[in-house]
């Protein structure tokens, strides 16, 4: 397969570059953090997004290479932000399943974070619940090491796993990411907003916090804000951005 092809050669080549998308805490009107997001510059190609490249990389188990690489940058990247006076904007990285299970993700955050001298809660690491529920044993150890440094958890695209809650006490976890799903609709439909106000509910009753993602319009944002949301993330406040506007952006925001 020519694309298979490309990508393992990507990584070798430098081809692959993150974008940051910003998160606005409501309460403060500050960013509070942004989420890694991979892209691919691929020769000839421009750039190509995750939807089209990250299926194959899952099936053929580069994701755990390019996984390594991904919290190697965002450290990296962390620091860099660090020394130009960008400070308190933590990086949540995207984390699959077989990080877990075929990687040392342990070892590669621990040896990132030293090689940058980056401290662990400046890290946020995004699971979905199917990541979470393959091999439920070893990633709660992993996890609970992780968390343990100070690093944060967060399930992503909650809502739409087939898990059942019950994972919510047995893993350490930090916040809960509403998925898109639920806040396309949340002002005009009232299952929609039901829902996101449960998990709302449900997660500030455990101690965690919560993010909606996707919010793309400023109702979605002030019913969200009015309902006590933590945070939100979408192309209302900013879509995912290069490191240096990032930077402008958090300078301008203070
Ligand atoms: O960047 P984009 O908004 O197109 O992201 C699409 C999806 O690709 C995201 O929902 C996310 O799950 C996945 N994705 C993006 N970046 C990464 C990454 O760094 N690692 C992994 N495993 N998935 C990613
Ligand atoms: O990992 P995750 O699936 O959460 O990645 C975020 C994905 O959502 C990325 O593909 C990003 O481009 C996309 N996204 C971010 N903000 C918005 C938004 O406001 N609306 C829509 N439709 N997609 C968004
Ligand atoms: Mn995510
Ligand atoms: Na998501």
């Amino acid at each position: 397969l020519d694309l298979e092809l490309a990508l393992r050669g990507a990584l070798e080549d430098s081809q692959f570059v993150l974008y940051y998308q910003p998160k606005l805490e409501l309460n403060t009107g500050r960013v509070s953090g942004v989420e890694a997001l991979l892209r691919w510059n691929r020769p000839g190609f421009g750039l190509v997004y995750p939807a089209e490249f990250v299926p194959i990389m899952e099936e053929t188990g580069l994701v755990v290479r390019v996984g390594d690489w991904i919290v190697d940058e965002a450290c990296r990247q962390i620091a860099a932000w660090n020394c130009e006076g960008v400070r308190d904007v933590r990086v949540a990285v995207n984390v699959s399943s077989r990080q877990f299970v075929e990687g040392d993700l342990e070892g590669v955050i621990r040896a990132a974070l030293d090689k940058h001298g980056v401290e662990p809660g400046m890290l946020e690491l995004e699971l979905t619940e199917s990541a979470l529920m393959s091999n439920a044993e070893h990633t709660i150890e992993v996890l609970g090491r992780l968390r343990e440094l100070g690093i944060r958890i967060a399930i992503d695209d909650f809502g739409t796993g087939y898990s059942s809650l019950a994972y919510l006490k047995r893993f350490p976890i930090d916040k809960l990411k509403i998925d898109i799903a639920f806040v396309r609709d949340i002002v005009t439909n009232p299952d929609d907003a039901a829902i996101a106000l449960a998990i709302i509910s449900m997660a500030h009753s455990l101690h965690m916090q919560v993010i909606a993602e996707g919010v793309e319009t400023r109702a979605q944002m002030a019913y969200l804000r009015r309902n006590r949301c933590d945070e939100i993330q979408g192309f209302h406040f900013s879509r995912a951005l290069p490191a240096a506007e990032v930077a402008r952006l958090v300078q301008e925001n203070r």
